[in-house]
């Protein structure tokens, strides 16, 4: 059996990949130390990573990998990286100018224009190959996740391909950039090949076993699937989310409820059991979810980090899930059972090694943004934001908010921001605003989804999951006002959630808000729609979405 070797430096979620390579059928060993002698003695070598620039590229230069990479690189034997693994063979980035990449591409990553878009780009786009590449499929969608990027233009194509170096192109809105790269024995991918199911488990297999597949689609599936550019590039990304908790009985079950009420309406209703999570995740990839979350609801119970089932499910789905995993719930600092505080970015660190990609906060984002304007408008470097950005970078890092609309006079009743809504309250009051909750709605603040949305964007969050209690479990389809509200806010990504109850809803909310994503939960679960039914129907309807 094939060993695939794979350089750990501690950047990210390793355990995908190995899980990846293992269900490949292939078996993985992770380096960490550059004298391990597995190093030289590699066949086929993995460098991952993901995060920031200089933070991976320092690491391996403090480690000692660099010669020995360089060695094995001479020595033509394939190497294959990934993400912050591809920038790395580039010369430095825009991201940390006082970093050395391995310098054998002469180029300069630079930041994404964030100025039309939104930044980071996370999602599914596509890449044109030129060249041989193992097997990327143009038809194909492929998950990326990054702010920086090596931008093209007719120079630097006509530099690296004097160069020798066959590239797949891909477009961020107007931005052309690497995809990946192959020359010789090098092959890197700016997407997660891990993380792109089918077809990037395909482009994996394809590098171990060295082959360079001939690509055919019928006119028909090019006119289906190709890119037509619009939403950036991106596919509509379409997220399954598994509210998770335990029952009356003990068992972890998925769960949904209605306004955030999970229990049966008779009197002393149990918790609603919809399912497994671990088996419900695989349902949901296999019917092709883009990204699957969990949300541990009962985490502001404190519970000790040991009795944490949610890492056990994480590794479980993991093993079987090539899609992005997000989990959230009791991503804050933990006491153990000896009364040790475990600060939040050694739990998050905990759910990355389980397989996790991204961890979504609830609670201690709203507390993160209360304290940013206490404090004059800045962090104090000790939120889970920004702690745990810092070292995985702002993609990682989503925020869950939980808010309710408030109808007000008008703007001068509230010091939140309010919007002018089309649907007045039975007063007749025209203005509301959207309050933040905590704690699973069980306890309002005094501050809205646009401060604590801007907060969290300036102390580095990637991302925003935006739940609406009111249209929680109500099948009536999304706020399309609270989206574009929030979307008005910040720049970072915004997933829309709550209210979905038909696949008419999601094209309802691609079609009239600029939601980056839709999620939904309770009409998976109750069995009403599959997720391929939600995409076919936007297929139809003139979306890309990703068919696998
Ligand atoms: O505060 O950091 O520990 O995080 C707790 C997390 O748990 C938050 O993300 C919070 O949204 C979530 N949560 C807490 N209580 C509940 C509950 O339902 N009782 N669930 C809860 C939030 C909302 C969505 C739901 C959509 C779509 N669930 O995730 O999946 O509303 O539902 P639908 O499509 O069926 O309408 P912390």
């Amino acid at each position: 059996m094939t060993t695939v070797h794979i350089i750990d430096v501690e950047s990210g979620n390793l355990r995908s990949l190995v899980n990846a390579i293992e269900y490949l059928g292939f078996q993985a060993k992770l380096i960490s130390r550059a004298d391990d002698p597995e190093l030289a003695a590699a066949k086929v070598l993995l460098l991952p990573g993901v995060g920031n620039f200089g933070h991976f590229v320092d690491n391996l230069a403090s480690r000692s990998f660099e010669q020995p990479l360089r060695k094995y690189i001479a020595s033509g034997r394939p190497i294959m990286g990934i993400c912050v693994g591809l920038q790395a063979f580039f010369k430095g980035s825009e991201e940390s100018s006082a970093s050395k990449g391995l310098g054998f591409l002469d180029h300069q990553l630079t930041k994404f224009n964030a100025s039309k878009k939104p930044v980071p780009a996370i999602g599914w786009n596509t890449c044109t190959p030129q060249g041989k590449l193992y097997g990327i499929d143009p038809c194909h969608r492929y998950y990326f996740v990054h702010s920086y990027a090596a931008v093209l233009n007719n120079d630097s194509k006509k530099a690296l391909s004097e160069a020798g170096w066959d590239i797949a192109v891909s477009k961020y809105g107007s931005e052309e950039y690497i995809a990946a790269i192959s020359k010789e024995n090098i092959f890197a991918t700016q997407f997660h090949p891990e993380k792109s199911g089918h077809a990037g488990l395909a482009i994996i297999k394809n590098f171990i076993e060295q082959k360079h597949p001939a690509i055919y689609h019928s006119a028909q599936e090019n006119a289906l699937l190709l890119n037509d550019y619009s939403n950036y590039g991106l596919s509509r990304r379409i997220i399954a989310c598994l509210d998770v908790r335990a029952n009356d009985q003990g068992d972890l079950v998925v769960t949904k409820g209605d306004q955030y009420d999970v229990r049966e309406k008779e009197e002393g209703g149990n918790v609603r059991n919809l399912g497994k999570p671990v088996e419900m995740a695989k349902t949901y990839y296999e019917q092709g979810a883009d990204e699957v979350t969990f949300l541990n609801i009962t985490s502001f119970r404190d519970c000790p980090l040991r009795d944490t089932p949610m890492l056990d499910v994480l590794k479980m789905a993991a093993k079987t899930v090539f899609v992005p995993l997000t989990v959230g719930g009791g991503i804050k600092d933990v006491t153990d059972v000896d009364g040790k505080v475990v600060p939040a970015l050694q739990v998050a660190t905990l759910y990355f090694q389980s397989g996790a990609d991204k961890v979504s906060i609830g609670t201690d984002a709203v507390y993160a943004a209360e304290k940013y304007y206490a404090l004059g408008g800045r962090g104090d470097g000790t939120s889970p934001i920004e702690t745990i950005s810092k070292p995985y970078g702002a993609q990682a890092v989503v925020i869950s908010v939980d808010p309710k609309r408030v109808y007000v006079d008008g703007p001068e009743s509230t010091k939140n921001k309010t919007l002018k809504t089309k649907f007045p309250n039975e007063k007749g009051q025209e203005w509301c605003w959207y309050q933040c909750t905590i704690k699973g709605g069980r306890e309002s603040r005094d501050i809205g989804v646009w401060e604590v949305t801007r907060a969290c964007e300036a102390l580095g969050a990637g991302e925003v999951l935006l739940n609406c209690i009111d249209k929680d479990g109500s099948n009536s389809g999304y706020d399309l006002e609270l989206i574009e509200h929030a979307k008005d806010a910040v720049r970072i990504p915004i997933i829309a959630s709550s209210g979905a109850g038909s696949p008419k809803h999601f094209e309802e909310a691609f079609e009239n808000t600029r939601a980056d994503a839709c999620l939904g939960a309770g009409m998976f679960h109750r069995g009403e729609y599959t997720v391929a039914d939600v995409k076919k129907h936007l297929l139809n309807k003139g979306y890309k979405v990703r068919m696998d």
